[in-house]
């Protein structure tokens, strides 16, 4: 019997493509440069499978030219490249790759919170640019982590992990805004506090995103909601690029609104907004909150499993839409 064909939309680890060969004939991207979408949607034509990343999007005018795609394994645990209405209604099941992602992701919503609040990329700048002349008492002065009140919106998985990092590790006082309190038990856990969206805005001294992209959450944070934010505040997203408006958040930099930002995604990425590149008071990484190797690995494994385990008679691990799987 012939193998069933997938393909893998990005350059991936070789150890996980030779595994996908055990099963599938495979075709893959290898190289630097991402395939357009029209490049995509030609390879998808003849396709039962695809191994994709967070950035292509799997939407109707995809589906229509794929007909024998039956599976999107997506190597992120967000998933709103995928329209999964369209998806399931053309009996196209979703896998995302959760929690393998969660600790190193809380991690680098730490470091990226550390930095911004610490000025740390802002005045390695100054010193490279030569600029370290003298001492001075208010020189890159910051603004306290220990003790402060970090504010989290979207206590999923990851913003359960920030908190415990900042209760925890930093003894700071947790508050959180989500669409549905946590149990006691977990939030006893996280030693967090529930507050409406109002207080999590004009209290948190560190407010973190951490909350899914929809239409729904687009521009949760624009000029009103930066507007009661705390002028000594730092807002940091490493959520998704449109949950801020980024227009709004450089304008809010510039006039010190709020103090300072540090963003892992934006509006648009990889394409950055012009302004922020332009206010200092930002820190800017490209889209990495997930990138140490063992993490990539776990989360590449995982896509991979779910193909393995649907093309092979067996219960995709993390199905988004279940109900697919549930009508064959
Ligand atoms: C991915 C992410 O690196 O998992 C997610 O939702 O945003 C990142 O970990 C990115 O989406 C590529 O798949």
């Amino acid at each position: 019997m012939s193998k069933p064909k997938i393909l893998i939309a990005r350059a991936i680890f070789p150890e996980v493509i030779a595994r996908l060969e055990q099963y599938f004939e495979v075709e893959s991207n290898q190289n630097d440069e991402s395939w357009s979408r029209a490049q995509l949607m030609e390879r998808l034509k003849d396709k039962d499978g695809v191994f994709t990343t967070g950035t292509d999007r799997i939407d109707g005018e995809v589906l229509a030219v794929a007909p024998r795609l039956k599976i999107c394994a997506n190597m992120a645990v967000g998933y709103n490249n995928f329209d999964i209405d369209a998806m399931t209604a053309a009996g196209v099941l979703g896998t995302n790759a959760p929690d393998v992602l969660t600790e190193t992701t809380a991690d680098f919503g730490f470091a990226l919170l550390m930095a911004t609040a610490r000025r740390v990329t802002e005045s390695e700048h100054y010193l490279r640019a030569g600029k370290w002349t003298r001492w001075s008492y208010d020189m890159f002065a910051g603004s306290d982590i220990h003790g402060a009140t970090l504010g989290i919106l979207g206590m999923g998985r990851i913003g359960q992990g920030i908190a415990r990092r900042g209760a925890h590790g930093f003894g700071m006082k947790v508050i959180y805004h989500n669409r549905s309190r946590l149990e006691a038990g977990l939030e006893a856990e996280c030693r967090a506090s529930y507050v409406s969206k109002d207080e999590l805005l004009k209290t948190s001294d560190h407010l973190v995103l951490v909350l899914p992209y929809s239409p729904a959450s687009h521009h949760t944070i624009g000029a009103a909601e930066l507007a009661l934010m705390k002028p000594t505040a730092t807002l940091i997203n490493i959520a998704r690029g449109g949950i801020v408006d980024d227009a709004a958040l450089a304008a809010a930099l510039r006039n010190k609104t709020i103090a300072a930002a540090g963003l892992d995604v934006f509006e648009g990425e990889p394409k950055v907004h012009p302004d922020l590149l332009t206010v200092p008071n930002v820190v800017l990484t490209p889209h990495i909150a997930s990138a140490t190797m063992p993490t990539r690995l776990a989360m590449a494994s995982l896509a991979a499993d779910n193909l393995i385990a649907f093309f092979t008679g067996k219960s995709p691990l993390t199905p988004l839409n279940p109900a697919v799987l549930a009508s064959k």
